[in-house]
């Protein structure tokens, strides 16, 4: 897929990379750290995304819950990072269309055009239910702390089941908490500086081999709650860490020990909805 690997001086280049949800946080952030490693980057979301960014670039609307425009988004690429969906906790049948319809759409489309990785933003809220005292990796049982981490958990079982039967592969990165700054005590932990998501981003679209490989998406935090010991192969080596923020964050009143903040991994997560009792 790639004309050079990861670690030469020149950076790789696939023909046509596809981003989801480039409207969002994380998706304007990649939108242009990824730019230079496709000769056409296919950017899409439900949201408005401006014009494009050159000749190089193609803005494709789409609303992931409809099958034949996702089916059409695929078409002509290599490789998708799919970052598009809700990403909060909301009621399930916002996170069925979006997340669960859209991240099928996403794989059938794949295997219709012949795409041949992607990289899915998973999420920590997959194993929200594990306590902080806990250190897990990646074979931790899922505890999901939510629809949404229920989304992504399945997910995850979507790009297991398109290797194993259409030979797919997959990095799905269960991202803790990208930001450009951890804001609470729980972020000291769950911290992932867009940099090193941007290596990690690339590492899962270049690594060969892949399979369907899981990660957790963390900066090298003083006290990490995941084990990636299981992905050493993507060569994921973080940069950044959360320790520069600590006094800011520590200045905060602290977080009560009953509070799920301070017991869960998921966090608050744990404790929202159900919705519309
Ligand atoms: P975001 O909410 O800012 O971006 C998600 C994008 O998906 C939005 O632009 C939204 O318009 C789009 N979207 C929602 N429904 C859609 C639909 N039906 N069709 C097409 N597009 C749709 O989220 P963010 O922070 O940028 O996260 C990106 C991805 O990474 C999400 O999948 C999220 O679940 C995941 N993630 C992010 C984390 C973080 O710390 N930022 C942590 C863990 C996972
Ligand atoms: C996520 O999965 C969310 O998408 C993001 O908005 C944060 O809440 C993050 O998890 C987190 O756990 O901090």
């Amino acid at each position: 897929m790639s004309e050079r690997s990861a670690d030469s001086p020149a950076r790789p280049q696939l023909g046509r990379l596809l981003l989801t949800g480039a409207a969002g946080g994380l998706g304007k952030v990649l939108r242009e750290r990824l730019a230079p490693l496709a000769r056409t980057m296919r950017v899409s979301d439900i949201a408005a995304l401006g014009d494009a960014r050159g000749a190089h670039e193609e803005v494709v609307p789409c609303d992931l819950a409809d099958k034949q425009a996702v089916d059409a988004l695929l078409a002509g690429c290599d490789a998708v990072v799919h970052l598009g969906g809700v990403s909060v906790e909301r009621p399930f049948e916002e996170i069925l269309e979006a997340n669960i319809k859209g991240v099928f759409h996403v794989y059938e489309g794949a295997r219709r055009h012949g795409v041949r990785r992607v990289v899915f933003a998973s999420s920590n809220h997959v194993i929200g239910f594990h306590r902080q005292s806990e250190r897990i990796d990646a074979t931790a049982q899922r505890r999901p702390d939510g629809y949404y981490g229920l989304s992504k958990s399945f997910g995850e079982d979507m790009a297991q089941f398109y290797f194993d039967r259409h030979g797919i592969e997959t990095v799905s990165i269960r991202i803790g908490s990208s930001f450009p700054e951890p804001v609470n005590r729980r972020m000291m932990s769950t911290w992932l500086s867009y940099d090193d998501l941007t290596q990690l981003v690339e590492k899962a679209l270049f690594t060969p081999d892949v399979k369907h490989t899981v990660v957790y998406g963390a900066s090298a935090n003083r006290d990490l709650w995941w084990d990636n010991r299981a992905a050493a192969h993507l060569g994921f080596v973080p940069k950044d860490s959360s320790e520069p923020f600590r006094a800011k964050v520590e200045a905060q009143p602290p977080v009560p020990a009953n509070d799920p903040n301070a017991i869960y991994q998921g966090g608050a997560f744990t404790a929202q909805g159900p919705f519309g009792d």
